[in-house]
């Protein structure tokens, strides 16, 4: 008991808020490389989704609570915001970034809660044809 509360100290010591390493996800049509991505519930977690393919590509997590959410979308056209907006209207922080052809969009964001969440691509078809993955979100 004792020893399990000097580890416990020392995770807290050690766990403050810095933010990960930026973690690279290739994007080509139609495959995410690497297919899973990870977190730490309460440490901001960097995406930086690297576009190799020939067409519009995202990583959207699916069903996670997050803070912070800040993406940085690259060489998209206007008409994917919109439609990104209408379909996920009731989630105001939807963990979301695009990146057109050739591009690396940014995505940071906080994860609040543990769990293994569905990542796809919204493109339509994209997420059928196989372009989905996992984040891996654990506890401290
Ligand atoms: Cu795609």
């Amino acid at each position: 008991m004792i020893v399990g509360g000097l580890i416990g100290v020392v995770v807290l010591a050690t766990g403050g808020p810095a933010t990960g390493p930026a973690q690279t996800v290739v994007a080509r049509e139609m495959a995410y490389a690497p297919i899973e991505v990870r977190g730490v519930v309460g440490r901001p977690v960097t995406i930086q989704l690297k576009n190799e393919g020939l067409l519009e590509h995202d990583f959207n997590v699916v069903g996670i609570r997050a803070s912070g959410v800040k993406a940085v979308d690259a060489g998209v056209n206007s008409a994917h915001g919109s439609a990104h907006g209408s379909a996920h209207g009731s989630a105001p922080e939807a963990v979301h970034v695009a990146a057109g052809p050739g591009k690396t969009g940014t995505l940071t964001f906080t994860p609040l809660v543990p769990g293994v969440f569905p990542v796809a691509c919204s493109v339509p078809g994209h997420k059928e044809a196989g372009m989905v993955g996992t984040l891996t979100v654990t506890a401290e």
